[in-house]
């Protein structure tokens, strides 16, 4: 008997920052970043297949993962809480070239994180360069709040396998995360 568990990671951030180029780069619909911008409506579900090495009976080594693929638009934000549900991880991504967006990255952390009390550990920052960068930098800073998440300068050109790489890490967390919930909604069932 194989163990269902739905893991779900959302991607979050401004808009235009490039969340959709990623989020197909992981679900492996498009390895070049799109010649021209179409903004996400709402929200946009991939189903990817990832290689798990968390062991639990009746896991096997392949897990469906979720990747939610969230609109930047604030106009949108009526369906957040529902988004925000069973999340057990996320990405969040800001332009690089955009100063501003580091202070703004703040706001995403108390809208998303704090209301999921989602562990740093189960968190993931995407410092995106919609023109190429000189790779040797420091690492981005996008905040208090971020000071213990991972934070990567990113690119679909020049960093994809960074990108696919801390997505496969993301994944086990959310696994055990999806793992936990599970056993937590059937002790709730039983009572
Ligand atoms: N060259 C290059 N362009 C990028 C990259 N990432 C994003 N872009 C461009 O930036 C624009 C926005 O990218 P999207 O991925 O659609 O942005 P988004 O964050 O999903 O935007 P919303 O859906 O509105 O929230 C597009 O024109 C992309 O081609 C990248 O890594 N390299
Ligand atoms: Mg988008």
């Amino acid at each position: 008997m194989s163990l269902k568990i739905h893991p779900k990671i959302i991607i979050i951030g401004p808009c235009r920052t490039g969340k959709t180029n990623i989020a197909n780069l992981i679900a492996g619909t498009s390895e070049h970043p799109s010649e021209s911008y179409e903004k996400t409506v709402g929200v946009r579900i991939q189903e990817v297949i990832t290689q798990t090495t968390v062991s639990a009976p009746g896991l096997g080594n392949k897990v469906y993962v979720e990747v939610w693929d969230v609109s930047g638009d604030r106009a949108f934000e009526g369906g957040w809480k529902a988004i925000q549900q069973d999340t057990d991880a996320i990405i969040f991504v800001y332009n690089a070239e955009d100063r501003s967006q580091e202070r703004e990255m703040e706001w995403w952390y108390r809208s998303f994180a704090m209301p999921l009390s989602m562990k740093d550990s189960n968190c993931l920052v995407f410092a995106q360069h919609l023109h190429p960068f000189d790779p040797p930098m420091g690492p981005p800073t996008p905040g208090k709040a971020f000071q213990r998440i991972p934070s990567f300068h990113t690119s679909i050109e020049q960093t994809p396998d960074l990108i696919k790489s801390e997505f496969e890490k993301l994944c086990q967390n959310a696994i055990i995360n999806a793992l936990d919930r599970k056993e937590r909604e059937e002790k709730r069932l039983l009572g």
